[in-house]
């Protein structure tokens, strides 16, 4: 079918015409999405069926991701490029006379996810299947991913996303595999002999029905699977309403929450939540039991990974098959379960720890509940053999305290791994946050430093730049990405750092066309492109940035003669609609965008552009143009960031505190490559636990804070529902939890050397080629290396079929 242009070309046209039963020059762009789809979709079968065969047969051992988003974007590239056939269908289609660019464009995307935590479940996936390991994804197919952000007046306003409206191509649904999830209902004990037994009784069910997605490997013949699942009605007829049934049946597959904040209690949220799980250990005990024929030997070929603690329930789940259907005793129950499970931490953000009331859980789950009372009984007795008489410890560490169900608790205690995201959070996590578990059981803790996969982020997305390192370095580095090093050689290789150069600018010049068509922006393809794209969280301090936008604003009113080198200010970021400061934040950088783009003095230095809708697809076209790379968090609250990645891949250059990964981006490629600035995660520790930081004076004693927030409401910004006082209270009256106002002028230091740095095109351009060399590390490769060896202990299968 792609062995060559002609049959491809043959095959796309006879299908394109029977499918649609009209003539090629009528069919619109989404057939074509459609046909061509289809057509990759049964040539990945092929393979698909020959890795589930291989294994079968090695039975080999197998990871399962469980996670409550996976942030995927668009497929059709890159099962194009990943299968190695992009060239053929290119060429076919050219002779058709179509852009296959623009039939990609026809894909919506698969946007199950919030930000960081489900595109990395997604760059995983790619790695797991091209490192050839046996791993799949597990979680929910949402009907509607996360809201679409339209700018109405400045202000954000949420549609419903709709991504399966024109159908899913890349989907299998296989109702033989549904599975009965139950809620509610009361539980009954009984005898059997020696033996307690439980059952569940007067449950509510829910049909599970799984949708398998193809996960390709980068020409490798591998081909894993994303198990999202469905929820719909189960068939059993004794429903009084059988329209509210099916209604609420369904709200639990409906919405993915688009909060990162986890401190709604909502029952729907905890009933995705068990859904997932149950259904995923469900289809997992059923494809090892057609392997295997002893469930005690689980652990050896099954690992079970939570993604922070939304699947947490995986652990009593497991529990509860274990004992209640397989009746084996509790201590050796935990100890399978406590081997087969891993966990990974995203946040230690204390708002963000999920706690449930027990009000909630306990009728809900009641089985479950039982199962994490009793992890809890034995687990404080355990600590009380260790801590006798500690009671404030205990009470502290405990999975159920004060009327709530600790999910992270739960999390470290039931699995044998615990892991944060980059070296500092890991270390955060051990001596602070989760210092009490790490000092019971210290060899749990282990850091995974964060990683993006290259494929898609610099092969796919830059293709023009990918090109160049080839040229300069062969092509080991694509499926050795740590090799990028090589690039080091050409550090000093003018002509070469002038190419890198070009294909920034092109790259650029692209971006800046989509800018026009989307804001009616034009912007200076000669400016610095400094970009910050990521949620919208009062952490991640897009303020900061905005307020020193409105600083050069000032500056260049007051002072004639004061001209920064120019910029354009690229913003995307989505805020939870019940987020009002975060939504505050979106209109000041609208409005702060309007005041600077329409006034003569200032517009031909500075420009601001608000992306709307920033979505996996969109940043695919923003980070290849990027020359700053925005990574401004409060020290010691972004857990990782992997945009920063994304951006140092393709040349970008970090502006950054040392939060996260910048630790680890500033350790390779060393201080003058990165502008860092601003507090240390230890200072700004120090501050929270003894105070001595006092907002007010940044704002009595330097000028350019004072003006800056001044303006928030005397009038120079100001929406027309009033004025920013929120933002001016967070700051002044709530004394800038986040530091804005103490690191400012450490940030607007940094921002005026960057000026004077990019002039330099030469040196400017090295620093960008040092990043790029430096990247492989953080290709999610590396990362998935490390889980597979010390957490998973998985390997790739033995090829046995030929
Ligand atoms: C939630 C909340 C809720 C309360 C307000 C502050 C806040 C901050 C973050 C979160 C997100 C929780 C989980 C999450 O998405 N973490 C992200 O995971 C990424 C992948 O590991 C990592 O790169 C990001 O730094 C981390 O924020």
């Amino acid at each position: 079918m792609f062995s060559s242009v002609q049959s491809f070309k043959s095959i796309f046209l006879k299908k394109l015409e029977s499918t649609y039963g009209k003539s090629f020059e009528e069919t619109t762009k989404q057939d074509q999405y459609q046909v061509l789809g289809q057509m990759v979709r049964e040539y990945i079968s092929e393979y698909w069926i020959l890795t589930n065969e291989k294994y079968r047969f090695t039975k080999a051992k197998t990871v399962y991701y469980l996670s409550i988003e996976f942030l995927l974007g668009r497929l059709l590239g890159n099962n194009l490029l990943n299968l190695g056939i992009t060239d053929v269908v290119k060429k076919g289609l050219k002779e058709l006379n179509i852009n296959l660019d623009e039939i990609e464009e026809a894909e919506s995307d698969a946007g199950l996810g919030n930000g960081g935590l489900g595109r990395l479940a997604a760059c995983f996936l790619d790695s797991l299947a091209s490192l050839e390991l046996p791993g799949h994804g597990c979680g929910i197919r949402y009907k509607h991913g996360l809201f679409e952000q339209k700018f109405v007046d400045g202000f954000q306003v949420e549609l419903p996303e709709q991504w399966l409206r024109q159908g899913n191509v890349w989907e299998v649904r296989k109702p033989d595999l549904a599975v009965e999830i139950p809620f509610w209902g009361r539980v009954q004990t009984y005898h059997d002999g020696e033996r307690l037994c439980f059952q569940h009784l007067e449950a509510e069910t829910i049909m599970a029905v799984p949708y398998d997605m193809p996960i390709v490997g980068y020409r490798n013949k591998t081909v894993n699977a994303l198990r999202l699942w469905s929820a719909e009605p189960s068939p059993l007829p004794y429903h009084k309403d059988v329209m509210q049934y099916k209604k609420e049946t369904e709200a639990v597959s409906e919405i993915l929450y688009p909060d990162d904040t986890h401190d709604e209690g909502k029952i729907l949220r905890l009933k995705q939540q068990y859904f997932l799980v149950a259904a995923s250990v469900r289809s997992i005990i059923r494809s090892y039991r057609k392997k295997n024929n002893n469930i005690r030997d689980l652990h050896e070929k099954v690992s079970i990974h939570i993604n922070d603690t939304h699947p947490v329930l995986a652990i009593p789940e497991l529990m509860r098959i274990l004992l209640d259907e397989e009746r084996l005793g509790w201590e050796e129950a935990w100890e399978i379960t406590t081997k087969t499970i891993s966990y990974t931490n995203h946040t230690t953000m204390s708002e963000a720890l999920e706690k449930w009331p027990i009000r909630i859980f306990k009728p809900l789950l009641p089985r479950i509940y039982m199962i994490v009372e009793e992890i809890n009984e034995r687990f404080c007795r355990e600590l009380w053999k260790k801590y006798e008489g500690d009671w404030k410890r205990i009470e502290e560490m405990a999975i159920i305290a004060h009327d709530q169900v600790k999910m992270a608790h739960l999390a470290i205690v039931g699995s044998h791994s615990v892991n944060g995201v980059a070296y500092l959070h890991t270390e955060i996590l051990k001596h602070r946050e989760m210092n009490l578990f790490y000092q019971y059981e210290p060899e749990k803790f282990n850091n995974k430093t964060n990683g993006i996969t290259h494929r898609r982020w610099l092969i796919k997305a830059n293709p023009e730049l990918t090109k160049l390192i080839k040229e300069g370095i062969g092509d080991k580095w694509i499926r050795q990405p740590e090799q990028l090093t090589e690039l080091m050689r050409l550090k000093d290789d003018e002509q070469f750092l002038i190419r890198l150069k070009d294909i920034k600018q092109k790259n650029k010049e692209k971006l800046a066309l989509r800018i026009l068509q989307q804001t009616g922006t034009k912007v200076d393809l000669a400016s610095i492109f400094d970009v910050q794209v990521k949620r919208l969280h009062a952490y991640k301090r897009q303020l900061l940035n905005v307020l020193h936008i409105l600083y050069l604003f000032n500056r260049m009113k007051e002072d004639r003669n004061f001209k920064p080198y120019p910029r354009t200010f690229i913003f995307g970021a989505k805020a939870s609609p019940g987020y009002y400061y975060a939504k505050k934040i979106i209109k000041l950088i609208n409005t702060v965008a309007d005041l600077v783009n329409n006034d003569k003095e200032v517009c031909d230095y500075i420009k601001v552009v608000f992306l709307e809708n920033y979505r996996v697809s969109l940043a695919e076209e923003i980070f290849p143009a990027a020359d700053v790379s925005e990574q401004i968090s409060t020290a010691s609250k972004e857990a990782s960031g992997t945009g920063n990645m994304k951006f140092m891949m393709n040349g970008a250059v970090t502006l950054g505190t040392m939060d996260g990964a910048n630790v680890e981006i500033f350790e390779r490629i060393g201080s003058e490559n990165i502008y860092i600035f601003g507090l240390r995660a230890e200072e700004v520790m120090n501050y929270y636990q003894n105070g001595g930081y006092h907002s007010r004076e940044y704002y009595h004693y330097d000028r350019r804070i004072r003006e800056v927030v001044d303006g928030l409401v005397n009038g120079i910004v100001s929406d027309s529902y009033g004025h920013f006082e929120p933002i001016y209270d967070s700051l002044l009256m709530q004394n800038d939890q986040y530091f804005v106002l103490k690191d400012f002028s450490s940030y607007a230091e940094a921002q005026e050397r960057i000026g004077m740095d990019f002039s330099n095109v030469l040196e400017w351009s090295k620093k960008s080629l040092i990043n790029i060399a430096n990247s492989g590390y953080f290709s999610s490769d590396r990362t998935i290396g490390e889980y597979a060896k010390d957490i998973w202990k998985i390997s790739t299968p033995q090829n046995v079929l030929q």
